[in-house]
């Protein structure tokens, strides 16, 4: 029996995972993705046999090593392990699970923290974008008990704010890989746009829901769900993504009229499941796509003054907030989120 892998399980933002040195892990990708998949319990709903849980937002794994890149301190490869299939995919980053991170790197000696706060340069190698990480380490240790609530997530932790920029076609290669800012598709119009996620909007009345509906509700109307999945398999080869059938990406997003004061309501499917809030990249494409002069997001949002507005993406368990700074075409050009992150457990783990 082997001793075991080296892993550290966290909850970074509103999902939760592995995080391994990539050393500590097989570098052949095939031999690595069956061993995630057995770590994690893949192919099976339940994920009974392994350490995932059962959902995509609790299925994911990053791996951090030493950067060799100028200005980045670490490099992050975000790896999605599929809960019913055997399948692992780097086609998307997570910009929730970014934010354990800073803390990972600081706790495995990869990053010296400062003694207040660090910040930390993460490379990510899913889209070769720097993410810019601020932990807390007062004496120079990570701290994660704090006081800041993030919508999702019971209590309180501490604050670890991100900044991303140079978002612009991060996975497609353009902001908007269509074209056009809206396309028409199955007589539906929508945005394709990739600022950081490349996902879909689409107005919620268009596909016959209300954008009020839980992600419970949501999963179970299926004439919902095929309209939706249609439109992204049409989709994808649009936004340079080839046939998505098994792909995680585009993400698709029900906007509707915000409800609590934000900029838009949503309502995501990641892609075939619904989620219980909104992935961090994901809602700064939604914000993007709410700036531009026409399409679902933009006829729907209530659009903020100036050239660095402070924002809140509703979502079914409250809203995620993001200070945006514009260019002067009004194209959103850098995005901080305050996230949490809390370390679970650290152990080996059995593959
Ligand atoms: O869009 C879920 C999440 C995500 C992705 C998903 C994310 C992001 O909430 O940046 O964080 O869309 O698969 O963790």
């Amino acid at each position: 029996m082997s001793s075991g892998i080296p892993c550290l399980w966290m909850r970074g933002g509103t999902s939760k995972g592995g995080y391994f040195l990539a050393s500590d892990l097989p570098a052949d990708p095939d031999t690595r993705d069956a061993l995630l998949c057995r770590i994690m319990g893949s192919p099976d709903p339940r994920q009974i046999d392994g350490l995932g849980g059962a959902s995509p937002l609790t299925s994911k794994v990053a791996i951090v090593s030493p950067s060799a890149e100028s200005g980045a301190d670490v490099d992050y490869l975000f790896l999605q392990v599929f809960v019913d299939k055997a399948q692992v995919s780097h086609a998307q980053t997570c910009g929730n699970i970014i934010a354990g991170v800073g803390p990972f790197a600081i706790e495995r000696g990869l990053v010296k923290a400062k003694v207040g706060e660090t910040e930390v340069q993460i490379r990510n190698l899913n889209t070769a974008q720097i993410v810019r990480a601020v932990v807390q380490t007062p004496g120079g240790v990570v701290r994660y008990a704090g006081d800041t609530p993030i919508d999702g997530v019971p209590g309180t932790a501490a604050a670890v704010p991100l900044y991303f920029s140079g978002l612009a076609g991060s996975t497609c290669g353009a902001l908007l890989p269509a074209g056009p800012p809206v396309s028409v598709i199955d007589g539906i119009e929508a945005t394709l746009i990739d600022n950081g996620m490349p996902a879909v909007c689409l107005r919620a009345s268009d596909v016959g829901a209300t954008g009020r509906e839980n992600p419970g509700e949501l999963e179970a109307n299926g004439d919902v769900r095929a309209r939706i999945e249609a439109i992204r398999l049409a989709a994808g080869p649009m936004m340079n993504l080839g046939d998505v059938s098994a792909s995680s990406v585009p993400k698709m997003v029900l906007v509707s009229e915000p409800r609590a004061g934000g900029l838009i309501a949503t309502r995501c499917f990641i892609p075939h499941r619904a989620h219980e809030s909104i992935g961090v990249l994901c809602a700064v494409s939604v914000a993007t796509a709410c700036l531009l002069p026409e399409g679902p997001a933009s006829a729907l949002a209530q659009r903020p003054e100036g050239r660095a507005p402070q924002v809140e993406i509703e979502h079914p368990s409250g809203s995620l907030p993001l200070a945006l700074r514009l260019d002067d075409d009004g194209t959103v050009v850098e995005a901080g989120s305050v996230r949490t992150a809390r370390k679970l457990f650290d152990g080996v783990v059995f593959g």
